[in-house]
């Protein structure tokens, strides 16, 4: 069996050791979200990409969610020393490595996506980690405070505001000219199933899907999600000030019928979001929880039987 899956970083990850374990015999290709890269310090950071890698390669911090285990922060400190900015994005020195290769392989010509595959080989993921372009499309947040309208990156809004500010509009710059990284229409092609995970449904789903020609791809194909709200919150992080931001209540209905049913054939919620329901999907209640590997084990099988 042939799995596409789109991702973001900490739900999706998650959600894919899950799929990985209830399909050790599938092909799984994950289109990984990279809106939320940044460079910093000269350096490539690419968050989403490195959540997945490191989750499924077993190098994760795992009480954060992002980030290496066992990290120090060697580098950081002396950087601050230096007084060189930003100080509120925390990059761990193992973290560093990742970046410092990366962004070699860039400066030496390679696309991002010969990049991750290059990094990937490292860590085993089990699955193909494909970026959704090879492009710069970075997500941006406009926001009002006393220096007036303006946009800053998603990661200033979202790591140092803590998305305190309200996002007047999230942007995701570049979207229009970004093609498709190689592998990632194809994929969908050939895939049997698409899998959405709990993921951020504007800034890491909704930012993939705005890539031109993926969301086409899509409709072709038979889509289940899982809802990453449930009873009217997000499960972890502030997924409702992104949807607050277009103008999307923070419902697992809201949220199925911002994809619409076009995109999505079928459709996980909560059991107590039972009553959520849209012409042309087959909605199921089941535990959304993701609390360890054998729930969210049952979690990707219930979302692959869906599909069939
Ligand atoms: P990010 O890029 O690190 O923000 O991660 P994602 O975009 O992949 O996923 C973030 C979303 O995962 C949040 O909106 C959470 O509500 C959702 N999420 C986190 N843990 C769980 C869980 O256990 N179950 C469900 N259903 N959603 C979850
Ligand atoms: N999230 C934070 O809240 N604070 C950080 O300092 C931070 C650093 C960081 C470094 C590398 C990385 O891959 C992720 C990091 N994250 C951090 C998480 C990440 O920026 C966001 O959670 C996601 O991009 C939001 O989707
Ligand atoms: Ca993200
Ligand atoms: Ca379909």
């Amino acid at each position: 069996m042939r799995i596409v899956s789109l991702a973001g970083g900490i739900g999706g990850a998650r959600f894919l050791r899950g799929l990985r374990a209830a399909a050790p015999d599938a092909e799984i290709t994950v289109i990984g979200n990279t809106g939320d890269d940044i460079t910093l310090f000269g350096l490539r950071v690419c968050p989403d990409l490195d959540t997945v890698m490191y989750t499924l390669g077993g190098g994760i911090n795992p009480e954060q969610g992002w980030g290496r285990d066992g990290e120090s922060h060697v580098v950081k400190a002396e950087l601050a020393a230096y007084g060189v900015e930003p100080q509120w994005f925390g990059l761990g020195d193992k973290d560093f490595a990742t970046h410092i290769v990366r962004t070699q392989m860039l400066g030496a010509g390679y696309p991002l996506s010969a990049v991750t595959e290059a990094l990937s080989a490292r860590w085993n993921p089990g699955v193909r980690l494909i970026p959704m372009t090879d492009d710069r499309a970075e997500t941006h947040v406009v926001i009002e405070d006393d220096r007036g309208r303006r946009a800053i990156h998603f990661q200033e809004w979202w790591v140092r505001l803590r998305a305190s500010v309200p996002a007047r509009q999230i942007i995701l710059v570049g979207a229009e000219d970004a093609k498709p990284a190689p592998g990632v229409i194809e994929a969908i092609r050939d895939a049997d199933v698409v899998v959405l995970p709990p993921s951020n449904p504007v800034v890491s789903i909704g930012t993939i899907l705005q890539i031109p020609g993926i969301r086409d791809a899509l409709h072709e194909k038979v889509v289940v999600g899982v809802s990453p709200i449930i009873g009217g919150a997000p499960v972890r992080g502030m997924a409702d000030a992104c949807l607050t931001a277009i103008g999307v209540e923070t419902s697992a209905q809201a949220v199925l019928e911002l994809y619409g049913s076009r995109l999505v054939d079928g459709w996980l919620v909560a059991e107590q979001d039972a009553g959520v329901a849209l012409d042309g999907v087959r909605v199921q209640a089941r535990p959304l929880l993701m609390t360890d590997l054998d729930a969210t084990t049952d979690l990707a099988r219930a979302a692959l039987e869906l599909a069939r």
